[in-house]
């Protein structure tokens, strides 16, 4: 038989549980609540559809769920644009009209589209697409750089730290002063990975991964390509969604940097760049010698979580097969 006291002992426990309750916070349980319904899908991906008819470029991209491989073998069961992290890049010119179709091809979540490369009023071209619809949008890119695109649906923290996000480079009219140096280019978008659908450790700002071009491993066993004595341009940006990026290539320095990827905003002879989260730069560099020359955040808790890319120069700009070197 229960007495008072253990009465009262039990309705403070039921009380304080239920207190504890009332103060998760909303969105909290909102965004936990529309990932376990996800989590049985595995969309395979859809490429983008995009072509141009004079300065129009009609862009069509899905929002989809998708598991994508995070380190050798760990999958993460992914929010994408197009079914992979990050989503496809896009190149359009400036002074281009993007016309855009985003699908929502999530049964159970909205989704939506935020180009940081455009002027638009968000309420209106950057609104939710609802489950097994699509928007339509338009807009122009009248600014040169390399920008974020992201879906920017409420909590955006969770869309972003799911996977949907990528590069889009606006190329500048009059190119850049240094186009007739550049060898070869390539892309870099750093992001992390939390615990799977873990909106806490989003908040908290504890990723397991640090990540550049989705995963802590694809550009260490395939790594970018040079030769000697080439001038190589990297369009990186930083999609986050918490942590800043130290961007630094081991071995040589940053020749220039244009910051955002503007031709107006040039830095020269950088050792490191600090890219803010959302941040985009282009970064130009010189390899005199044959090697890999390791690219990383320079914040080495982040470059240790994954952050890492090798930069092989070889004689032809051929690569060796060989182990890359680690840092
Ligand atoms: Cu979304």
């Amino acid at each position: 038989m229960l007495n008072v006291r253990h009465m009262i002992i039990v309705i403070a426990i039921l009380g304080a549980i239920a207190v504890f309750c009332v103060y998760i916070p909303a969105e909290e349980n909102d965004a936990t609540a529309i990932a376990e319904a996800a989590e049985t899908l595995n969309q395979p991906p859809v490429a983008p559809i995009i072509h141009r008819e004079g300065s129009t470029v009609t862009i069509e991209m899905t929002a989809q769920i998708t598991d994508v491989e995070i380190s050798k073998g760990v999958f993460y069961n992914a929010w994408t644009f197009n079914g992979t992290v990050p989503g496809p890049v896009l190149r359009v010119n400036e002074g281009d009209t993007i016309d855009f179709t985003l699908k929502n091809m999530d049964p159970n979540v909205p989704h939506s589209m935020d180009f940081h490369a455009v002027h638009a009023a968000p309420s209106k071209k950057f609104i939710d697409v609802m489950p097994n619809e699509e928007g339509h949008f338009s807009y122009k890119a009248e600014s040169p750089g390399v920008f974020m695109y992201h879906c920017g649906t409420s909590p955006a923290l969770a869309h972003i730290a799911n996977g949907m996000y990528g590069m889009i480079i606006v190329a500048p009219a009059d190119g850049y002063p240094s186009d007739a140096d550049i060898d070869r280019e390539y892309t870099i978008v750093q992001s992390e990975w939390y615990t799977e659908h873990d909106y806490q450790a989003f908040l908290n700002d504890e990723p397991t991964y640090v990540v550049f071009n989705g995963n802590d491993f694809g550009l260490k066993e395939q790594p970018f390509l040079a030769k000697v004595g080439d001038r190589v341009r990297f369009y990186v940006n930083n999609a986050g969604p918490n942590e800043v990026s130290s961007f630094h290539i081991v071995g040589t320095l940053l020749d220039r940097v244009y910051i955002d990827g503007n031709p107006r905003n040039v830095l020269y002879g950088l050792q490191t760049y600090l890219l803010p989260a959302s941040g985009g730069a282009v970064v130009e560099v010189t390899v005199t010698e044959e090697g890999d020359y390791p690219i990383v955040t320079h914040q080495f808790n982040d470059a240790a979580k994954g952050a890492t890319a090798i930069l092989r120069v070889t004689k032809d700009g051929k690569d060796t097969h060989e182990p890359a070197m680690k840092h």
